[in-house]
């Protein structure tokens, strides 16, 4: 074969190519740690169990109460980061901040690619390539390997699978990402009905499927198709079968596997650093894009869901028992902190005052998803009665449970601009009847611009503060102190 133009490979497509392997051996574990925080794929938006077209854990009981936190499947520290269970916090801080390392790396890539001649080696530009990939196809098959001419150009079957790759699946795992973040998912109204959130999280599943399988087929056509060779194309950019080619591989190899082997343990001893540094590599993008742009009237009673999965930690003092058990007669919400006029309102109290309902979609950073009918007071009749001062910068949401063993009450703080949002509501009802205690009764917050972690269920306080520093660790709320999540993590 004449060589081409495109013959060999230039240092920077050789050092990409690390990169590339290096970021995506973590993203696909953290990746997969997130998949298993909620280990069902649906196509509807639902969510609805027994509707899951792929699933790694047990059937949903039906004889008890099964929530979504129950449903997280624990993963070894080896494979998934950092491996303990429902560590999904912590995953997305390596999941994103490696992300953008990646799609940095491939951006460079494609702009290389275009302004040198290497573009001609993975995109095909004649229909020739259909049949020769056939052909090729048919001598793997028949184990007849063809000649390893990979120096000079790829054949047809190779062009095929890179241009795939390269062009298909790695763009379409950007989209499905990004679409299945709350955020973009509400804001894009029209995209977000049809690849909803659920749908995004099967496709993801899917490129994940095909990335692995392309590197199983890739490594092994390495191994066994002219070894040396091919790993001096790669490693020193020479044709030849010097052993050097392997040495640089065992390095860059032996660097995989170390930092394979020290992100779990690492993660788990410093969860805050991972959370910093994943911050400093997302953080200010992600902080622009965490707006949902909730609408009225944007579902209908028939887009209410099924099923809504129930979440969190149940409330399992007496108190809460012996509220329950009088229909809660005796429950007063108190509102204080900084405003002019604290209150205690009963159930009585709050149902004299403005009603509201609204169909909304929910989004836990689990990753389901689902549609219900919420009715109560709006915020912003609640902020008429108290009148907060000046002052008052947030509003925290304190629960009449814990968040978990002995780590204290669930709580979450809330900005000003959430409070007078037209959707945010003190709600009492669900999908029109009286709300269960399953989720939240008495009184659950329903902030439509935020995910689920931040809805307060069985609500006890509202406080009115101007920073929530010194609250809990600091962090804004009970997950973002004790499981890592951002402050907002609508993305
Ligand atoms: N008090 C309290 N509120 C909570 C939680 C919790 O653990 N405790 N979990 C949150 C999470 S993670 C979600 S997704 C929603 C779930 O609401 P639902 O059970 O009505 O679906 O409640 C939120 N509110
Ligand atoms: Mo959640």
């Amino acid at each position: 074969m004449e060589p081409a133009p495109y013959s060999g490979f230039p240092w920077w497509l050789r050092w990409q190519h690390f990169f590339n392997l290096f970021f995506m051996m973590f993203i696909i574990r953290a990746g997969v740690q997130i998949l298993a925080d909620h280990p069902r794929l649906y196509w509807n938006r639902h969510s609805t169990p027994g509707t899951e077209w792929f699933r790694f854990q047990k059937p949903v009981p039906t004889d008890r109460v099964w929530t979504a936190k129950e449903d997280s499947v624990r993963l070894p520290g080896w494979m998934g980061i950092p491996g303990i269970r429902h560590s999904i916090g912590l995953a997305r801080w390596w999941h994103f901040g490696f992300d953008t390392l990646w799609i940095v790396n491939g951006v460079i890539f494609y702009i290389l690619l275009f302004s040198t001649s290497q573009w001609q080696r993975i995109v095909p530009t004649s229909w020739d390539v259909i049949p020769n990939a056939v052909s090729t196809a048919i001598q793997y098959l028949s184990l007849d390997f063809p000649a390893n001419e990979g120096w000079i150009a790829y054949n047809g079957l190779q062009l095929l699978a890179y241009f795939f790759t390269v062009f298909i699946a790695a763009p379409l795992a950007l989209i499905t990402g990004l679409m299945q973040s709350p955020a973009i998912n509400n804001r894009f109204k029209f995209a977000g009905r049809i690849l909803n959130r659920q749908a995004a999280r099967s496709i993801h599943y899917f490129v994940l499927i095909w990335i692995l399988s392309f590197i199983l087929i890739h490594t092994t056509m390495i191994y066994i198709t002219r070894f040396l060779g091919n790993l001096n194309h790669i490693t020193t950019g020479q044709n030849s079968t010097s052993w050097l080619g392997f040495i640089i591989y065992a390095v860059w190899m032996a660097v995989i596997i170390v930092a394979w082997l020290v992100a779990s343990p690492v993660t788990l001893r410093y969860p805050r650093v991972v959370q910093r540094v994943g911050r400093v590599l997302i953080g200010p993008l992600k902080g622009a894009l965490e707006h949902l742009d909730p609408r009225p009237g944007e579902y209908t009673e028939k887009d209410i869901s099924p099923h809504l999965w129930p979440n969190g930690k149940m409330p399992d003092s007496k108190e809460f028992a012996a509220l329950e058990a009088g229909d809660f007669r005796d429950y007063r919400l108190r509102i204080d902190g900084l405003v002019a006029n604290p209150v205690e309102l009963s159930l009585a109290d709050l149902r004299a005052m403005p009603f509201q309902e609204q169909i909304t979609q929910h989004f836990c950073i689990q990753g389901w998803s689902g549609v219900a009918k919420w009715g109560g007071v709006p915020m912003r009749a609640i902020l008429d009665l108290v009148g907060p001062l000046p002052e008052a910068q947030y509003v925290a949401f304190y629960a009449l449970s814990s968040g978990g063993p002995d780590r204290g009450t669930y709580y979450d703080v809330h900005s000003m601009e959430g409070m007078r949002h037209e959707l945010t509501l003190l709600a009492y009802e669900m999908n029109g009847e009286t709300l269960s205690v399953l989720h939240g009764a008495p009184l659950r917050l329903r902030n439509e611009v935020e995910v689920g972690f931040k809805m307060v269920k069985w609500i006890g306080a509202m406080e009115f503060i101007t920073d929530f520093k010194d609250l809990g660790n600091g962090q804004g709320g009970y997950n973002e102190d004790h499981e890592f999540f951002g402050y907002r993590d609508s993305i």
